[in-house]
């Protein structure tokens, strides 16, 4: 398929109004004010519909949207360990596909299964199952809420952490400056496993946020969509700026909202100027014990990446540093 056909076909969602209406992630959930898990979740299922299984590893969503005797889930929802959400999905694939087979459920009626984990819960702790789902190819869709920390128990550092940034575990004093290595690329080691779609987005896009769910739960086979998600609690900001910070992020070249469909690489939200990390590091806390030189090598980093990116891509999708 030509790449121009391809992108036809994969956008679903082209203008704000034609999100669906329909609400199937409850408000009075207990997450943080400003936490952008909340719209990720919501917009999340709003791409998904009502026929739609969640698989929630541990993590703040879980926690906060379940406290007993209340949820905020209006679809079918399973809480799993952090270690086996992954294993838990490919499990009911599975039974889906046999009682389908078996006429007990419809087989004509398109069921999505959406394993739902933090970046603790996915870089770390649920690496194997993840893993395992995409070589076997279950037809179940992974969306990974990256906070950068294990947010619930107390901002402790994953392999999601940021070259830098404060956490409880990765302190800034004169020996640590915070984590001493860069994001580990997560969505890169999950393509490895050459699964027909994997993306990366973030909420302050939200049409295309959207179309990646959309086209995660339309391809067949295992998809991986990868969200970035500040934490005004965790990243040390005020909890309006979310979405500022996410923005930020894609406008500085410290995130990359691109996907990988079916061998085609492509960056959805290219970034013809780009700004300074600085504008990025500076509106948060856990960067604020950084001196100019760390700033500098954060830049160097994001330069290196972004030649990487621009190359695999074969043309300058995210232009140079402006101001
Ligand atoms: C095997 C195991 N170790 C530790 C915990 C405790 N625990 C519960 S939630 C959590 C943090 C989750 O971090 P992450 O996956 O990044 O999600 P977030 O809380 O940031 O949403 C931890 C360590 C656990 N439930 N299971």
């Amino acid at each position: 398929m030509s790449s121009q056909a391809q992108k036809k076909k994969k956008r679903y969602f082209k203008l704000i109004n034609q999100i669906p209406r329909q609400e199937l992630f409850s408000p009075g959930h207990g997450l943080c004010a400003g936490c952008t898990a909340g719209t990720i979740v919501r917009h999340l299922l709003k791409a998904a519909g009502p026929n739609t299984i969640v698989v929630n590893a541990t993590g703040c969503v879980e926690v906060s949207t379940t406290t007993y005797p209340y949820t905020s889930w209006r679809v079918p929802w399973l809480h799993l360990a952090f270690e086996n959400a992954a294993a838990a999905a490919s499990g009911v694939e599975t039974a889906i596909k046999v009682l389908q087979r078996k006429g007990v459920i419809d087989p004509n009626k398109k069921i999505n299964i959406v394993v739902l984990g933090g970046d603790g819960g996915t870089y770390d702790i649920g690496f194997q199952a993840l893993s395992g789902m995409l070589e076997r190819g279950h037809n179940v869709m992974y969306v990974l809420y990256d906070n950068e920390a294990y947010m619930n128990t107390g901002i402790q550092r994953s392999g999601s952490t940021p070259l830098f940034a404060w956490t409880t575990t990765t302190p800034a004093g004169k020996v640590w400056r915070g984590e001493r290595r860069p994001k580990k690329p997560i969505a890169e080691i999950v393509a490895a496993h050459r699964v027909p779609y994997v993306a990366t987005t973030n909420p302050a896009y939200p049409l295309d946020m959207l179309n990646k769910f959309k086209r995660g739960l339309i391809v067949e086979g295992p998809t991986f969509v990868h969200v970035l998600q500040p934490c005004p609690t965790g990243w040390r900001f005020d909890p309006r700026y979310g979405i500022k910070i996410a923005r930020l992020a894609t406008e500085t070249g410290m995130w990359v909202n691109w996907e990988l469909d079916h061998g085609e690489f492509d960056v959805t939200v290219p970034v013809p100027r780009r700004k300074h990390v600085k504008h990025y590091l500076r509106m948060q806390g856990r960067f604020k014990h950084l001196t100019e030189e760390e700033i500098e090598e954060i830049q160097k980093w994001v330069d290196q990446e972004v030649e990487r990116i621009n190359k695999m891509v074969g043309r300058q999708v995210i232009g140079p540093v402006e101001e």
